[in-house]
């Protein structure tokens, strides 16, 4: 009888010692998502303040005069979010129709398995 008593004491022992160490993991999951991020200018912070707040401007035929403003390409990475809602926020806003033609511009999509891991590997390029 004792042995079986201590047998469950380690056995409730072990059940929570595997959901304390669950829990806090659970806590902070993160979703990762394959992000789809549209060109847009490349900006620089001139007043220091740590946000950038200026297109940034290149001199492209050569007069010394900036004339160009430097874009960042459209491009997809993986973005991990974590689940406070912003996850669900990020994919409502990439199913919508900016500019009303009537197609999704923009998409996202969670990165679940390895089917959507290597769907987005190959989209990042
Ligand atoms: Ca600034
Ligand atoms: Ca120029
Ligand atoms: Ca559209």
């Amino acid at each position: 009888m004792n042995r079986i008593q201590t047998i469950a004491a380690i056995a409730m022992f072990a059940v929570v010692l595997g959901m304390s160490a669950i829990s806090p993991a659970m806590a902070k999951a993160d979703t990762t998502i394959c992000h789809y991020a549209e060109e847009e200018p490349v900006l620089i912070d001139t007043d220091g303040d740590g946000v950038p707040d200026t297109p940034l401007l290149i001199d492209t035929n050569g007069d010394g005069v900036l004339d160009t403003a430097v874009v960042e390409e459209a491009h997809w990475a993986f973005l991990t979010l974590n689940n406070n809602g912003a996850t669900n926020g990020h994919l409502k806003n990439h199913g919508e129709d900016t500019d009303g033609d009537g197609e999704i511009d923009i998409a996202d999509f969670k990165v679940v398995d390895q089917d959507t891991t290597d769907t987005c590997t190959g989209l990042v390029g």
